[in-house]
């Protein structure tokens, strides 16, 4: 291991290389704070060459590599399995825009841009990144393919798969596939960056993307609204739907429970409507057409469903500080629910009708099961994605609660199974749910993939531990 290090270090420089304790620290824990294993040592390569060199050289000694971008997984899929004998490989300092292309609308970006960074350089082109998760600001481009990320423009422009156009790997061997194509249509074999995209880092290590924009709307409007029920929550997303799809970027739910403790724990949050609701959802309609008029567009549909009794109060953005301010709430949820105490997080999708069964069911099981655990649930529930999100009782041991994560887990699994829906639905499998993992997909599936593992990576080096048990 000294050796490989002080190979690395040739190869990379002294500032290409971190060993010391304090340095490496922070790359063996997650955001959650659920895992804390050091790295032996941290890699930070400059470029596709440095990454493939290094690589090289850990293949060599058969020494584990675990790729880290903004380290901002749910999962623990970025931070080393076991503690001491692995190397983080981190992307951030290979964070060149490569190209933009604005008649072709496509992206060309390295591996450690951020995804807002990378949001910017597109509309600095005049153009729009259709891709916007609550991690953004950490989060890096290479982490959020690999994860395949979903977010809040997911029911609009699909996730983070459908906007990857092309990519650079560097193989679990130190080749590098240069597949930085920016095509629309490309059927020539497998499409290798839709195994990558996804594979949590485990099939190698994507250095670089091509990614498909869009036009950039001409006008967004942003509306905060209280309803009294999940049917009517669901009510108000069909009739938005059935209005306007194409102008409809985002429909995003929290719970009268995740708002509450966002209220609390987020200072200087505010409620947007005058009442409190039992439920809310952040609808964000946006058009590229010049005579878009979302404004009547949305206050037809309100007005409806108003009249229907699906709405209680809606405030609608009339700056786009408002706009900032509603989004802020909403993407402030996962740190509002850290400070709150120990959380287990059911990051899970079922078919939208099934939303109401999901929140109902899984309330019955908790009141059972948990007795004084809240209930925090928000998400993208027009992809029927919810973050069922466990908070502990108030005052309970945390450490104690946390104990109950899989048992919790489980029976809400057991719900999402029966309802035909994921227990993962967008922030992938990392280290946490792997036990899951092998029983919720069938003998074929996990055959197939186990397969596509070995023959990529017959050493298993790349990020060991992640999506499988060892
Ligand atoms: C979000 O939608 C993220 O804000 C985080 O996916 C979800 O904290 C969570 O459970
Ligand atoms: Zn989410």
């Amino acid at each position: 291991m000294d050796e490989l290090v002080d190979q690395l270090r040739a190869i990379l420089g002294h500032g290409g290389v971190l060993d010391a304790a304090g340095d490496i620290a922070p790359y063996g824990t997650d955001w959650r704070g659920l895992f804390d294993h050091r790295p032996r040592a941290v890699v930070r390569p400059a470029d596709t060459a440095g990454v493939a060199a290094a690589v090289r050289l850990c293949a060599a000694s058969g020494v584990a590599i675990v790729p880290q971008g903004g380290n901002t997984s749910m999962v623990g899929g970025a931070v080393p399995g076991t503690a001491g004998s692995q190397i983080v490989l981190s992307l951030a300092r290979m964070n060149a825009i490569r190209t933009i292309d604005r008649s072709g609308l496509t992206l060309e970006i390295e591996a450690g841009v951020t995804l807002r960074a990378a949001q910017l350089a597109a509309e600095a082109a005049g153009a729009f990144l259709p891709l916007s998760i609550s991690a953004e600001g950490s989060a890096q481009i290479g982490g959020v393919i690999s994860t395949n990320a979903g977010g809040n423009n997911t029911l609009r422009f699909g996730n983070t798969r459908d906007l990857v156009l092309g990519l650079e790997v560097v193989l679990p061997d130190g080749r590098i596939w240069n597949g930085l194509r920016r095509l629309r249509k490309d059927n020539t074999g497998y499409a290798l960056r839709h195994l990558f995209a996804g594979a949590e880092g485990t099939l190698g290590i994507i250095t670089a993307a091509v990614l498909r924009l869009a036009p950039m709307p001409r006008s967004r409007i942003a509306c905060f609204c209280g309803l009294p029920s999940i049917g009517a929550v669901l009510d108000l997303y069909r009739r938005l739907r059935d209005e306007d799809e194409a102008a409809l970027y985002a429909f995003e739910y929290i719970s009268g429970t995740a708002l509450d403790l966002a209220l609390r724990h987020l200072p200087g949050a505010r409620l947007p409507l005058e009442r409190a609701a039992a439920h809310y959802v952040l609808v964000e309609l946006a058009t590229t057409r010049r005579a878009g008029d979302l404004g009547a567009t949305l206050e037809t549909v309100l007005g409806e469903a108003l009249d229907a009794g699906s709405l209680d109060d809606a405030a609608i953005a009339n700056s786009e500080a408002q706009r900032l301010a509603f989004w802020s709430l909403r993407e402030h949820m996962a740190d509002a629910q850290k400070r709150a105490g120990a959380s287990i997080k059911n990051d899970v999708s079922v078919p939208v009708a099934a939303v109401p069964a999901l929140l109902a069911r899984a309330a019955d099981m908790l009141a059972q099961h948990y007795p004084g655990a809240r209930m925090a649930a928000f998400g993208h529930i027009g992809d029927g994605n919810i973050h069922l999100n466990v908070i502990q009782p108030e005052g309970a041991d945390p450490a104690r609660f946390e104990a109950q994560g899989d048992e919790l887990m489980e029976r809400v699994n057991t719900i999402i199974a029966d309802l035909g829906g994921s227990f993962s639905a967008e922030h992938g499998i990392g280290l946490l749910k792997r036990h899951a993992f092998a029983t919720w997909r069938g003998e074929v599936e996990r055959d197939v993939m186990l397969r596509i593992k070995a023959a990529i990576d017959p050493a298993a080096i790349m990020n060991p531990g992640k999506i499988f048990e060892p």
